[in-house]
């Protein structure tokens, strides 16, 4: 239970201080009444509908525990900054710090459930030109995303983006949480790549999960999140 503003609470051997999934040490308190920003969406699919390549236990735990833990970090969080000192450069730039992380986590996470879904396909014939203009061709697309999501080192995820410069679609990898590719770039699909999400069925096969992940992607997600991406940024070329 989070302390009330100005009290430290005593924690019970049944409430054990982690310090590697709590930021609870970095505050002494904060306004506990402010009400959640963050809410963890539900899966838009039963916990057994991506088995065998994603099965209901390693879903379940991905969503009920990974996800929802980010929730709850974030909107701490927030409460937590809302009566920060910013002169207390350390723990105030801690507290910034962690904030994205986990913000970051909840964001990514709530794209990659509708990223993906049950069934395999291919984009219908305006996402499929518009592919075919970026890439070259499907294959590439899918041999380039294969790579950005393979090749992540160590935890991360494969992205497909919409360049904000051009308005073209490119891909790219976001290590831990943070997007490699350009500042306003439009994430239209993502691929989670942290161990957490393959590892119990998968061990460290992780070209195996992301190939199932590729094959499952939802391009009706996809289409429609591209069609309400905002048009290219305009970039001054000279004077
Ligand atoms: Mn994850």
């Amino acid at each position: 239970m989070a302390s009330s503003r100005c009290e430290i609470t005593e924690r019970t051997e049944s409430e054990p201080f982690d310090r590697r999934s709590s930021f609870d040490h970095l505050s002494k308190g904060y306004d506990d009444d402010m009400t959640d920003i963050y809410t963890l969406p539900d899966l838009p699919y039963a916990l057994d509908a991506l088995a065998p390549w994603c099965p209901a236990d390693t879903l379940k735990l991905h969503h009920g525990k990974h996800h929802a833990t980010y929730v709850k970090e974030a909107n701490a969080l927030t409460k937590q900054l809302a009566t920060a000192d910013p002169t207390d450069e350390l723990k105030f730039g801690a507290l910034q710090t962690a904030f994205s992380f986990n913000l970051s986590g909840h964001l990514l996470h709530s794209l990659f459930w509708t990223s993906i879904r049950p069934a395999s396909g291919r984009p219908a014939a305006e996402l499929a030109s518009r592919i075919k203009e970026s890439f070259g061709s499907f294959d590439r697309f899918a041999a380039l995303f294969t790579s950005a999501c393979v090749k992540v080192q160590g935890s991360g995820w494969g992205a497909l983006m919409i360049d904000p410069a051009t308005g073209a679609l490119r891909v790219g990898s976001i290590l831990n949480h943070t997007n490699g590719l350009a500042p306003g770039a439009q994430l239209v699909a993502v691929i989670d790549v942290w161990e957490h999400a393959y590892y119990l069925t998968h061990k460290n096969d992780r070209a195996t999960w992301v190939g199932a992940a590729i094959d499952h992607l939802d391009w009706e997600s996809i289409a429609r999140r591209c069609d309400e991406a905002a048009v290219a940024v305009p970039v001054a070329v000279g004077a």
